[in-house]
């Protein structure tokens, strides 16, 4: 993931935003508009559609950009992807409000979030056009693109720690190879947000692998909690989390 600082506008000036849909097999898309953009037609669009919801990634979201996603990489006129979200949020994180009730067992056993990296594994490129909030499961899906153009308005963190779990799909680390360890540790540790100049100024590459299953198990684990139950249901009911570390 490499991060480009510049208006999202100049990546977006070509191409008309007022998306049209395409129909794929099953039906309209319900979260995410889709379109093919660019004078070849040959630029695959997903913007994120859950506007009430700031764009929170709810499985059927996910769903939906992963069906995009292979539309696109099967389609030989499409070069690469873009995936943006509003002026207001590129995405506010998973969605809170699904997973505020769900238990260890159930994202153990059902491996949940299995299926949410899919846009890691397409071989055309992704660019994220990010503006707006790039929060917990939103900053990461961001870095699973190949290329982040984050708009000045973007402003990107990893707040799970305030709901009582950490990040679940990458944070730890593709933010240290992003930003590095330290700025890295200091949003997974607080839930600070930064803007995009600087995520830019300390971003330096490493390499990734193992660590993400780790991660992966480690936020599950913290759904066999009362604190992460008590930081969903605090942000769900608006009102601050009483944590006891348990
Ligand atoms: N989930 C569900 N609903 C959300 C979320 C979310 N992540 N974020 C915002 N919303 C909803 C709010 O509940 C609200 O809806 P309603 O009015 O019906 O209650 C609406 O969006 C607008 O939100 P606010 O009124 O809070 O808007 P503000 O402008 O006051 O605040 C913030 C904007 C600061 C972004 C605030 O909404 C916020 O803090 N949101 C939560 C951010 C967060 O904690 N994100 C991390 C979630 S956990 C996570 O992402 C785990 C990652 C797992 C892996 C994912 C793989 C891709």
């Amino acid at each position: 993931m490499s991060l480009l600082c510049r208006s999202t506008g100049l990546l977006l000036k070509h191409i008309s935003l007022t998306p049209t849909f395409i129909s794929v097999a099953g039906g309209q898309y319900q979260y995410i508009l889709v379109d093919k953009k660019g004078e070849k037609k040959n630029v695959g669009f997903i913007q994120l559609n859950r506007p009430k919801a700031l764009n929170a990634l709810c499985d059927g979201l996910m769903m939906e950009v992963g069906k995009a996603l292979d539309t696109f990489e099967a389609d030989r006129e499409v070069g690469a992807i873009i995936i943006t979200g509003s002026e207001k949020a590129f995405a506010a994180g998973a969605d809170i409000k699904e997973m505020q009730n769900r238990t260890f067992q159930e994202c153990y056993g059902g491996n949940f979030l299995a299926h949410w990296n899919r846009v890691s594994t397409v071989k055309k490129p992704v660019i994220a056009a990010v503006n707006g909030f790039a929060l917990g499961g939103g900053c990461e899906f961001a870095m699973m693109c190949d290329i982040i153009y984050a708009g000045e308005k973007a402003q990107f963190g990893q707040p799970e720690i305030l709901l009582g779990t950490i990040p679940g799909a990458g944070g730890t680390q593709r933010l240290t190879r992003a930003v590095g360890k330290s700025l890295a540790m200091e949003l997974v540790l607080t839930g600070d947000r930064i803007s995009a100049q600087e995520a830019k100024q300390s971003a330096f590459e490493l390499t990734l692998a193992e660590g993400n299953r780790l991660e992966k198990r480690l936020f599950h684990a913290t759904f066999a909690t009362e604190d992460r139950k008590e930081g969903m249901t605090a942000f769900v009911e608006k009102r601050k989390a009483a944590f006891q570390d348990k």
